[in-house]
């Protein structure tokens, strides 16, 4: 036997080829095991595909990965259904069989798939059968997630179909590699090698999002470097879109609006300037040339810092129309963002948005989709949800929630976003009476057929792609939650667990308990009781409650607390900056009275005395106080129940959320000692019994610094 043979059956014997790393995401396709062996093997003997598309050849090789690693074996691929057990996956116009079985497909669109247990030239088989071949693929996916998920196949009869037409990822990714808010190394985009260099990675991306129906990806930061737009790059960006484009994936950009000026030569990026326009006509062309499938441009303009048609004395839908009419004989659309906030506006942040973006309603072009963020700041652990959903009946709107955790403790703490995002989902805006909950907002796409949904990506080069086996849930739940938006966030979560960890009922049992409670303790201890933004100043890493010095007022935490000798809360009320006013009536009315108003939002909407008393007749000062030790105490319960799991687990992955979950414990405390050493000197209120006062004082947190905290904005 040879040297290395040797070597690699000792790394066998050791245990490594069974190591787990992450890499493999919900698609690990492990062996099923005794139970389900016989009975999944019989329901897979023959592949028939229908089509030799990219797209269907896609979905053969992913076929095959999971059953082989499912069941050991690789069933062989026939041209017509030969033997009981047959997989039929096409189309009607690829298959006169598909044709005859006259599935219930009218009404799926593109997208969407049945998958049925049909009797086929005499013999038992499984059809998965769409309209397009890439609603074929979604279904093969489907397909392997319900043995993955251990669901029976015999007498199989799934119909489905996505809600919203486009379910994007926002890569916030620098051209350097860096990414901003980005905590799981760096940006996957190779620039500097592609585009001859297309790393298998590249693929392994493209199918974890086609397998949860991901459809479109912007590859760069909305602070986009305008170079991005330059040939060079370009060709980049088509070589992605190449990869991309079997799984039904299409590429967008960020474009700087003030890229005429900075790479074009122009003087002005005015968009009623006839240069300007014909200068994006001309690189509209140009992309298209290149990428013909290409989706369109995603905007910041006039926030932050970026350029926009605001520097013209125009409106954004002047600046968002321009651009439209440049994509539009491509059929590529503008996603233009909505948060919006300036430096030169005292008006309550809280309420910016609105006012700059409701007055437009109608005025945008119908290739235009204005992007909005769940709430009305900027991706707090807890928002009310956006002003702007319901309110803006003649414009398609798309929701941008943050996969990546910018606010929820990184990738360090555990933080399950279903519920957070199923929470804003499911609220009614009372906009068009009740039931116009979010989630139907977005889905209605105002006639244009543009609905959609953008989450900013949690993904880097680190080897488990979001830095944290627990992140990789929020990826799967955004895209869950894209394909239907009324999809309930426990469901996603125990599918997750049963992909990710495993099928023993009690562990799935046990971490899906975890995820479920998991957001609500950082609830708890970052920012209970409708308190926001919170954070230490840049990075965004830990408490910093205290700030008050930075430049613009509403980058400042005290702007958010107004917590002073009296009180705390920001008096959003009638009484106040009215912010309610822009919510339908009875919303407005609900979060407007301290009488019912929710005790999550209660400090978003008011300012009350330390002394107030809560609906449960606890004081205000001891419920906030209950609240923070609640935070630290959940995380102390997960770590005693993930240390029970241990058995269950491969010993990387379990050592490495071990360790995360010690390191979120510790900042938990953090986060309440430092809190409550801050509010208690403008309370001067003692702690209620039963409650430890903080170790340190007040200076000794307000001097903890963590200056190379990751992903920072440049
Ligand atoms: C890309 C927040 C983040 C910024 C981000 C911005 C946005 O303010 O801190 O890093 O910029 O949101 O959504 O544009």
């Amino acid at each position: 036997m040879s040297g290395l043979a040797l070597i690699l059956l000792a790394l066998v014997g050791a245990g490594v080829a069974h190591a787990e790393d992450g890499y493999a995401l919900w698609l690990r396709y492990r062996p099923v095991g005794q139970t389900w062996d016989a009975r999944y093997t019989a329901a897979a003997t023959q592949l028939v595909p229908a089509g030799g598309s990219a797209t269907i050849t896609a979905a053969t090789s992913e076929l095959n990965r999971g059953l082989r690693g499912m069941l050991g074996a690789v069933p062989g691929q026939a041209a017509s259904v030969s033997r009981d057990g047959a997989i039929l996956y096409g189309t009607p116009a690829n298959s006169r069989v598909i044709a005859a079985l006259d599935l219930p497909l009218k009404g799926l669109g593109n997208d969407g798939f049945v998958i049925r247990s049909v009797r086929v030239n005499g013999h038992r088989a499984t059809v998965i059968a769409a309209n397009s071949d890439v609603g074929v693929l979604y279904g093969v996916f489907r397909f392997l997630e319900r043995m993955e998920t251990r669901e029976p196949l015999a007498g199989v009869d799934v119909r489905d179909a996505p809600k919203l037409k486009l379910r994007m990822l926002n890569h916030w990714d620098n051209l350097d590699r860096h990414v901003e808010r980005g905590y799981a190394g760096l940006s996957l985009w190779d620039w500097f090698t592609l585009p001859e260099w297309k790393a298998p990675r590249y693929t392994d991306y493209a199918r974890a999002n086609a397998s949860i129906g991901i459809n479109g990806t912007v590859l760069n930061n909305v602070n986009a470097n305008p170079d991005i737009l330059r040939p060079r790059f370009l060709k980049k960006v088509a070589a992605l879109a190449d990869v991309f484009r079997p799984y039904g994936i299409h590429v967008y950009l960020s474009a700087n609006f003030g890229a005429p000026v900075a790479i074009g030569g122009l003087k002005t990026a005015d968009p009623l300037d006839p240069k300007v326009q014909a200068w994006w006509k001309a690189k509209a062309d140009e992309i298209y040339r290149l990428i013909p499938d290409f989706g369109g441009f995603l905007v910041k303009a006039n926030s932050e810092g970026q350029p926009g048609p605001q520097d013209y004395h125009r409106t954004h839908a002047q600046g968002a129309n321009m651009l439209a009419a440049a994509l539009k004989p491509h059929g590529g659309i503008v996603i233009w963002r909505a948060f919006v906030y300036s430096a030169q506006n005292s008006e309550d942040r809280a309420k910016q948005a609105y006012s700059e973006f409701k007055p437009l309603d109608g005025k945008f072009a119908d290739n235009v989709m204005v992007q909005v963020k769940n709430g009305p700041i900027d991706f707090q652990p807890r928002e009310p949800f956006h002003p702007l959903f319901g309110a803006m009946p003649h414009t398609p709107l798309m929701m941008e929630v943050e996969i990546t955790k910018e606010y929820l403790g990184f990738n360090t703490h555990l933080a399950y976003l279903g519920t957070m995002w199923a929470e804003v989902l499911d609220t009614d805006t009372w906009q068009h009476g009740q039931g116009t909950t979010v989630a139907r907002v977005l889905e209605d796409g105002k006639g244009t057929g543009l609905t959609g949904m953008a989450g900013v990506s949690n993904i880097g080069n680190d080897r488990d792609w979001t830095g944290s086996e627990f992140d990789q849930a929020n990826w799967y739940a955004f895209g869950r939650l894209a394909w239907n938006p009324q999809g309930s966030a426990e469901a996603i979560a125990r599918d997750w667990t049963k992909m990710t960890w495993g099928e023993n009922p009690q562990m799935v049992d046990a971490i899906v308990g975890m995820m479920m409670e998991s957001r609500e303790a950082v609830v708890n201890y970052m920012t209970p009781l409708g308190l926001a933004h919170q954070m230490a100043t840049g990075h965004h890493h830990g408490p910093g409650p205290w700030v008050h010095n930075l430049s613009r007022p509403e980058w400042n935490p005290v702007y958010y607390n107004r917590a002073d000798a009296n009180g705390i809360g920001f008096d959003r009320s009638a009484t106040g900056s009215d912010a309610i006013a822009q919510y339908a009536p009875h919303v407005a009315a609900l979060f407007g009275s301290l009488n019912t108003v929710p005790d999550k939002d209660l400090l978003w909407f008011h300012h009350v005395p330390w002394t107030y008393r809560m609906r449960s007749g606890q004081t205000l000062w001891d419920s906030l106080i209950d609240h923070y030790d609640k935070g630290v105490a959940t995380v102390a319960q997960m770590q005693r129940t993930w240390a029970l799991l241990k058995p269950y687990i491969d010993k990387q992955r379990f050592d490495e959320e071990t360790a995360f979950m010690e390191i979120q414990h510790h900042d938990a405390l953090w986060w309440r000692n430092a809190s409550i050493a801050y509010f208690q000197s403008l309370s001067k209120l003692p702690l209620p019994a039963g409650h430890a006062e903080p170790p340190h004082d007040l200076r000794y947190y307000e001097a903890i610094k963590t200056p190379y905290a990751p992903g920072q904005a440049e």
